[in-house]
């Protein structure tokens, strides 16, 4: 009976876990990537953050897929760590300074 009790505390324990590490998908807009560079940047920039599970980039769709962590992640996070890798997420405007920096294959003109 105890060990019974013990099984079902462990599962209680594991069921919480599990729905902490809840995942979600985020479609985000990125008008200006372009190529297949472009898309290795967005990937390895939100991928850094904690709690990000996958990253897909459409350079063709100009769409970001990211699958997250709920509980750790924000997608305002995800808007601004591509921000901050030099492309527009969404409604933002990319960072000046690291578009700047980006090759030159990467720049809209
Ligand atoms: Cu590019």
């Amino acid at each position: 009976m105890k060990l019974l009790g013990i099984g079902l505390t462990v599962a209680l324990l594991l069921a919480g876990c599990k729905s902490e590490q809840k995942t979600e998908k985020a479609i985000v807009k990125v008008s200006s990537a372009i190529c297949g560079e472009c898309a290795t940047t967005i990937k390895t920039a939100v991928l850094k953050l904690d709690g990000v599970k996958a990253v897909e980039v459409d350079t063709k769709e100009k769409l970001a897929t990211v699958e997250y962590v709920l509980a750790s992640v924000k997608v305002s996070d995800i808007e601004d760590a591509i921000v901050k890798a030099g492309y527009s997420a969404n409604e933002k405007q990319a960072d000046q300074e690291a578009y700047e920096k980006l090759p030159d294959c990467c720049k809209k003109e």
